[in-house]
Protein backbone atom coordinates (compact mmCIF):
# COMPACT_ATOMS: atom_id res chain seq x y z
CA UNK A 1 0.00 0.00 0.00
CA UNK A 2 2.99 2.47 1.17
CA UNK A 3 4.61 1.54 -2.81
CA UNK A 4 0.81 2.39 -4.14
CA UNK A 5 1.18 5.80 -1.94
CA UNK A 6 4.44 6.23 -3.48
CA UNK A 7 3.59 6.27 -6.68
CA UNK A 8 0.59 8.40 -6.56
CA UNK A 9 3.19 11.38 -4.72
CA UNK A 10 5.54 10.76 -7.73
CA UNK A 11 2.38 11.13 -10.30
CA UNK A 12 1.23 13.97 -8.33
CA UNK A 13 4.25 16.12 -8.33
CA UNK A 14 5.47 15.21 -11.59
CA UNK A 15 2.31 17.33 -13.05
CA UNK A 16 3.14 20.01 -10.41
CA UNK A 17 5.83 20.41 -12.27
CA UNK A 18 3.98 22.66 -14.99
CA UNK A 19 2.89 24.83 -12.48
CA UNK A 20 5.36 24.76 -9.52
CA UNK A 21 3.10 27.56 -7.56
CA UNK A 22 0.43 25.70 -7.29
CA UNK A 23 2.03 22.86 -5.64
CA UNK A 24 3.86 25.69 -2.89
CA UNK A 25 2.08 24.64 0.15
CA UNK A 26 2.60 21.07 -0.61
CA UNK A 27 5.51 18.96 1.38
CA UNK A 28 4.49 16.13 -1.04
CA UNK A 29 7.62 16.18 -3.28
CA UNK A 30 9.77 14.73 -0.79
CA UNK A 31 7.24 12.03 0.30
CA UNK A 32 7.98 13.49 4.53
CA UNK A 33 4.36 14.58 4.46
CA UNK A 34 2.38 10.41 3.78
CA UNK A 35 5.30 9.36 5.67
CA UNK A 36 4.01 11.72 8.62
CA UNK A 37 0.52 11.00 8.29
CA UNK A 38 0.96 6.72 8.34
CA UNK A 39 3.09 7.51 10.93
CA UNK A 40 0.87 9.48 13.06
CA UNK A 41 -1.96 7.37 13.30
CA UNK A 42 -1.88 4.05 15.11
CA UNK A 43 -1.69 1.16 12.76
CA UNK A 44 -4.63 -1.17 13.49
CA UNK A 45 -3.95 -4.44 15.04
CA UNK A 46 -4.07 -7.44 13.28
CA UNK A 47 -5.52 -10.56 15.06
CA UNK A 48 -4.54 -14.00 14.32
CA UNK A 49 -5.79 -17.32 15.61
CA UNK A 50 -4.11 -20.75 16.43
CA UNK A 51 -5.22 -23.67 17.99
CA UNK A 52 -2.97 -25.72 19.20
CA UNK A 53 -3.85 -29.84 18.92
CA UNK A 54 -1.48 -31.95 17.69
CA UNK A 55 0.35 -28.95 15.72
CA UNK A 56 -0.46 -25.46 15.28
CA UNK A 57 -3.84 -24.81 13.00
CA UNK A 58 -2.54 -23.19 11.40
CA UNK A 59 0.80 -23.47 11.14
CA UNK A 60 1.30 -20.71 8.58
CA UNK A 61 -0.37 -17.18 9.16
CA UNK A 62 0.08 -14.17 7.76
CA UNK A 63 0.34 -10.98 8.81
CA UNK A 64 1.33 -7.11 7.02
CA UNK A 65 4.15 -5.68 7.86
CA UNK A 66 4.87 -2.70 10.33
CA UNK A 67 1.49 -3.21 12.36
CA UNK A 68 0.94 -4.35 15.72
CA UNK A 69 -0.29 -7.98 15.79
CA UNK A 70 -2.23 -9.58 18.39
CA UNK A 71 -1.70 -13.85 18.05
CA UNK A 72 -3.90 -15.50 20.30
CA UNK A 73 -3.11 -19.64 20.80
CA UNK A 74 -6.61 -21.61 22.24
CA UNK A 75 -4.63 -24.93 23.61
CA UNK A 76 -7.21 -27.97 23.09
CA UNK A 77 -5.25 -30.62 24.32
CA UNK A 78 -3.22 -31.65 27.26
CA UNK A 79 -0.42 -33.13 25.63
CA UNK A 80 2.52 -31.43 27.79
CA UNK A 81 5.00 -30.82 24.93
CA UNK A 82 2.57 -27.58 23.81
CA UNK A 83 2.19 -26.17 27.29
CA UNK A 84 4.74 -23.57 25.97
CA UNK A 85 4.64 -21.35 23.17
CA UNK A 86 7.48 -19.68 22.01
CA UNK A 87 9.03 -16.52 19.88
CA UNK A 88 12.45 -17.52 19.71
CA UNK A 89 13.35 -14.32 17.71
CA UNK A 90 11.25 -12.27 19.64
CA UNK A 91 12.56 -13.37 23.00
CA UNK A 92 8.91 -14.61 24.02
CA UNK A 93 7.85 -17.66 26.07
CA UNK A 94 4.29 -18.13 27.18
CA UNK A 95 2.67 -20.90 28.83
CA UNK A 96 -0.89 -21.61 27.06
CA UNK A 97 -3.23 -23.61 29.55
CA UNK A 98 -5.61 -26.05 28.53
CA UNK A 99 -8.77 -24.59 27.50
CA UNK A 100 -7.65 -20.88 27.91
CA UNK A 101 -7.03 -18.37 25.53
CA UNK A 102 -4.06 -16.98 25.36
CA UNK A 103 -3.59 -13.38 23.60
CA UNK A 104 0.29 -12.36 22.90
CA UNK A 105 1.07 -9.09 21.24
CA UNK A 106 4.21 -8.68 19.02
CA UNK A 107 5.34 -5.29 18.14
CA UNK A 108 5.18 -4.22 14.31
CA UNK A 109 7.19 -6.53 12.27
CA UNK A 110 9.56 -6.24 9.35
CA UNK A 111 8.92 -8.25 6.18
CA UNK A 112 10.25 -11.80 6.84
CA UNK A 113 9.08 -14.76 8.42
CA UNK A 114 8.05 -14.70 12.47
CA UNK A 115 8.84 -18.25 13.84
CA UNK A 116 6.88 -19.76 16.69
CA UNK A 117 7.70 -23.20 18.39
CA UNK A 118 6.19 -25.17 21.11
CA UNK A 119 8.62 -25.00 24.49
CA UNK A 120 10.92 -27.94 23.20
CA UNK A 121 11.03 -26.71 19.87
CA UNK A 122 9.64 -29.77 18.57
CA UNK A 123 5.95 -28.65 16.85
CA UNK A 124 6.38 -25.10 14.73
CA UNK A 125 4.85 -22.63 13.45
CA UNK A 126 5.13 -19.20 11.83
CA UNK A 127 3.64 -15.76 10.71
CA UNK A 128 5.01 -14.67 7.50
CA UNK A 129 5.14 -10.55 7.10
CA UNK A 130 4.78 -9.23 4.06
CU1 LIG B 1 7.27 -29.82 22.26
Amino acid sequence: MKIADRFRSLLSTRSDTKAPESGGSCCHADGSCERTAGASGPAPTQQLEVTVEKGYRPARLTASAGAPVRITFLRSETSGCSKEVVFPGLGIRRALPTGERVSIDLPPQAAGLVPFTCGMGMMKGGIEVR
